[in-house]
This record gives structure tokens, sequence and C-alpha cells, in this order.
């Protein structure tokens, strides 16, 4: 494709297919889009994320997906989501009053790596791709890596688990360079990171039962959202907290931002709940994506609001 326009948003791509993607855009809209490079993963491809702004000294909002490779409806979605936000600013007016007021950041191919791998060597790879010292196991669980929680029993010590740590907190060049963001910016107001599968909305926490001081206001605009992404397509979310609705999970994203202050600190898990799973077919990306986008519109809209 020689435009985003062009581009086919109903099929899966690969990474560097992507990258066009994202320089594409940010040429058609420079006025709108740029491009950050937060860092390098640890095979040194670029950790890029799409600033969406119209003024200075605004608040943001960050949106992660692919942060697990094999999770490929996420990323497709979020390119999808790249494209709905170029194009409805300045003729949807919810969409246009969120961009007049906050920055969106959104980083489409979280663990670059590891995406690369599920490309050219195995399809299920999860984790990141940095070799483990003492262990033929490579990788660690980049949403077992962050610092709330790090080392629970919602995560393994063994470098051969799905669900390994890590050596150390933020150990992962990829998330390092999300915490820095995080910290520099100092000023997120949501932070919503997509996984798939199972169709859930959560909120904080996965390390601990004791509720979020913000539970009540969390899981009433958690139900507003998937009340609203079910409007379309009739798919049903459950939704929660992380260790009830999922299970313990510790060290991952959304403790971390919230503990860092951001409120407004969501995980989706997007279609579907297990028939395909990681595997969904691609006839699913773009009912997924238009679905997932109004759960989002609602939980940027109150954060505008609140
Ligand atoms: N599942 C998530 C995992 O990392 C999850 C579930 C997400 C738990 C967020 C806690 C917080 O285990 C997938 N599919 O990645
Ligand atoms: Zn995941």
């Amino acid at each position: 494709p020689r435009s985003t326009d062009d581009f086919v948003y109903t099929t899966y791509h690969d990474l560097n297919s992507i990258y066009s993607f994202t320089d594409m855009l940010v040429a058609e809209n420079s006025n709108l889009v740029s491009k950050i490079v937060i860092g390098q993963s640890y095979e040194s491809r670029p950790l890029n994320v799409l600033k969406f702004s119209t003024g200075a000294n605004r608040p943001g909002i960050w949106i992660d997906t692919g942060i697990h490779s094999r999770e490929w409806i996420t990323q497709a979605s979020g390119i999808w989501f790249a494209k709905k936000i170029v194009t409805d600013y300045g003729r949807d007016p919810v969409l246009t009053d969120i961009l007049n007021n906050y920055d969106i950041f959104l980083e489409i191919v979280t663990n670059p790596d590891g995406y690369a791998y599920t490309h050219s060597n195995d399809r299920m790879w999860r984790k990141t791709r940095k070799p483990n010292p003492g262990s033929s196991c490579v990788g660690v669980d980049p949403n077992r890596n962050w610092e709330t929680g790090f080392g629970g029993p919602g995560s393994s010590n063994d470098p051969c688990s799905q669900t390994y740590h890590g050596p150390s907190a933020h150990s992962e060049p990829e998330i390092k360079a999300i915490v820095d963001f995080v910290k520099s910016h100092s000023n997120l107001k949501a932070f919503v990171s997509i996984h798939s599968y199972s169709q859930m909305l959560m909120y904080p926490y996965g390390f601990t039962v004791n509720p979020a001081k913000d539970q009540a206001e969390l899981h009433e605009l958690a139900r507003t959202a998937i009340t609203e992404l079910k409007s379309l397509y009739n798919t049903a979310y459950t939704f929660g907290n992380m260790i009830t609705t999922i299970y313990q999970a510790d060290g991952v994203t959304a403790d971390w931002t919230y503990e860092q202050g951001i409120k407004y600190s969501y995980t989706f898990e997007l279609r579907d709940t297990g028939h395909y799973g990681f595997l969904l077919p691609a006839d699913q990306i773009l009912p997924t994506a238009e679905e997932t986008w109004l759960a989002l519109m609602a939980i940027m809209e109150h954060t505008k609001n609140n």
C-alpha cells in the first residue's frame, strides 16, 4: 500500500508492514500524529509510540497493544484505532473534544522481538526474546515484569515458564522504556493495556485482593464501557478487578500504573472466549476493533470529564 487508505485492515500484518503503516500515517497527518521512539527492544528494534496531539502541555491517555506477541488481534486492533483517530478527529464531536484536551499515546507493537518471532519461528510465542543466563529457555513475561507485586506467587521463578517474571523488576528494555516514559510524562490520566483472549475488562489489583481505593468508580466505568462494546455486535464481556475476574497475577502493568497515580488503569482481554483463542480468524479483526473502540471511547470520555 502507498497510503493508509490502501492499507488492508482486515488481515494480519508482519512487523515491517506495521512499521510502514506507522510511517505513512505520520506522513499523511503530520499536524496530528508524530512518532516517538521510547527505546529499543532487546534485539535493537525501535519501540515506537504514536502521539496524537493537537496542542502543547496536555494530559495524556496511553493505550498499548501487543505486549504479548501472540495476541495478534490486539496489534491488528491497534492499527485500526490509529486510523480511526485520524479519520474521526474533526468529524466525531466526542473524539474531537477528547483530542482538544488530551494527547493520546498508542504503542501498537509493544513487544516487537516477540512479534517478529511469531512470524518467523513460533506463532504461539508470548514473552520477550532476551536470553536467560544459565537456562536454555528464552524470554520474560512482560506482564509479570513490573515492580508492583514483582516476584509474587502469581508469577514464576522458572525461566522456562510462560509467566517468568524475569531477574528483576523492569529488567526488560521493552518495559523499562514504558516505565521511563510514564515517569517523565508524569501527567497520564488513563492507561489501557490490551491483551487477548477472554473478553474481559479489568482494573487493579492483580496482586492483592484488597480493593483499589477507586474500585467503585472503576467498576461502574467498566460496566459502562462493556455495555457500549456489547451494543455493536452483542459480544459479552465480564469485568471486575484482575485477581477475582481472571486470577492472581503479580507484576502486571495495570497495578504499577495505578500505583503511579494513573487512576484509570485498565486491562482488556479481547475476543474470543477460547474457540479460536490466539488464532482469531482475520474476519474478526474489524468487528473486534470496532466494538473495542466503543469501550475505549467510554473510558476516554469519562477520563476527560473527571
Ligand atoms: N492473560 C493475562 C496474563 O498476563 C492478565 C491475564 C492480564 C492478568 C492482566 C492480569 C492482568 O496472564 C493473557 N492472555 O495474557
Ligand atoms: Zn496477554
